[in-house]
């Protein structure tokens, strides 16, 4: 009745922005991402079946009211699909930066999903894993493989159809991704809040929609063919249009700051010299730079050098969920 398990973040290329079911965590779009090879999170779960509260430690301190509920809602799904009463104590490490603000909950869900239901001996397909995962927080779906991966958002209102699936391993393309940390101050508007903000008041969000099928087929055809310089454009491509969207929200809102523009005006700079280097952000300041391998070092040291960037984690494609010795 104990399982421990990883799951690797994930970083998208082509963005989730927007929900369709905020109860079921259902997209309004189809998204891509890349699991990567670092910032992971290890979760113990060890199930208890004489005792009604849950525990939650997050390394290695006992989290509070707040953090355990959505814990026990998350585990109230697995709860319902067992048909019997359990406790349990989840235990979680987060192998992230300290302070980096990097978002934890896409591998934080898909650990605690693989490892509580191995924990209650449910023998879950991955497609479920990703399923259940998602309910947790949506990009979670997408932790639960390694490689390029495609969250596809299904159309049945169950979900059950809304899941990832990987579409390219990790071993068939290396790319570096370059997680550049840039002087933060806590995000105001929680992705969560945020998409939710757009879809209901952005003009702009309907242009989205419309462009965000087209970037999918690109970016897929781009994999497929591992072409870097179709893939780049159009990953740094949609990562404009989503961040543009926030602007036409009432009210409006923007993740960039001050230092986030330099990074986004080195990478272009460089692609004028002659560099293959895009970039991507995500609900905060922090920029994912990707580049070819053979450039990461150069790239890196570049980035390092701005005034304003604080560290550059360099970051290749990873695996999916592994179950580890308890
Ligand atoms: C993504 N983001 O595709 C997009 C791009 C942020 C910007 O997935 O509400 O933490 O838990 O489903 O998964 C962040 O959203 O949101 C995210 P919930 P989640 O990576």
């Amino acid at each position: 009745m104990k399982a421990t398990a990883k799951a690797n973040t994930n970083i998208a290329l082509i963005k989730y922005w927007g929900k369709r079911d905020e109860q079921l965590f259902l997209p309004m779009n189809s998204n891509l991402s890349i699991t990567l090879d670092r910032f992971s999170t290890t979760t113990t779960v060890h199930i208890h079946t004489d005792r009604k509260e849950d525990i939650f430690l997050l390394n290695g301190q006992e989290e509070g009211e707040e953090e355990t509920r959505k814990i026990s809602r998350f585990l109230d799904i697995i709860r319902m699909q067992t048909g019997e009463q359990w406790a349990a104590t989840v235990d979680s490490i987060n192998h992230v930066p300290t302070a980096a603000g990097f978002a934890s909950s896409a591998s934080g869900y898909a650990a605690l999903a693989a490892a509580a239901t191995k924990a209650v001996g449910l023998e879950l397909s991955d497609p479920q894993l990703s399923v259940l995962a998602r309910q947790g927080s949506g990009s979670a779906c997408r932790s639960i493989y390694g490689g390029f991966v495609e969250w596809k958002k299904g159309e049945r209102k169950d979900g059950l159809d809304s899941h990832a699936v990987p579409i390219l391993a990790q071993k068939e393309w290396d790319l570096s991704i370059l997680s550049v940390l840039v002087e933060s101050k806590r995000k105001k508007v929680l992705s969560r809040e945020g998409m939710k903000r757009t879809v209901e008041t952005s003009p702009f969000y309907t242009g989205w929609l419309e462009a965000v099928k087209k970037d999918m087929q690109l970016a897929k055809d781009a994999i497929f063919r591992r072409d870097f310089e179709k893939l780049g454009m159009v990953l740094e491509s949609n990562a404009m249009k989503m961040h543009a969207t926030t602007l036409g929200a009432n009210p409006p809102f923007m993740y960039w700051q001050s230092a986030t523009f330099d990074v986004m005006e080195q990478v272009q700079e460089l692609r004028m010299q002659g560099i293959l280097a895009y970039f991507t952000i995500d609900a905060g300041p922090n920029v994912k730079v990707l580049c070819e391998p053979h450039n990461e070092e150069k790239v890196s040291k570049i980035l390092k050098a701005l005034p304003t960037v604080q560290d550059v984690f360099i970051c290749h494609p990873g695996n999916g969920v592994t179950y580890l010795p308890t």
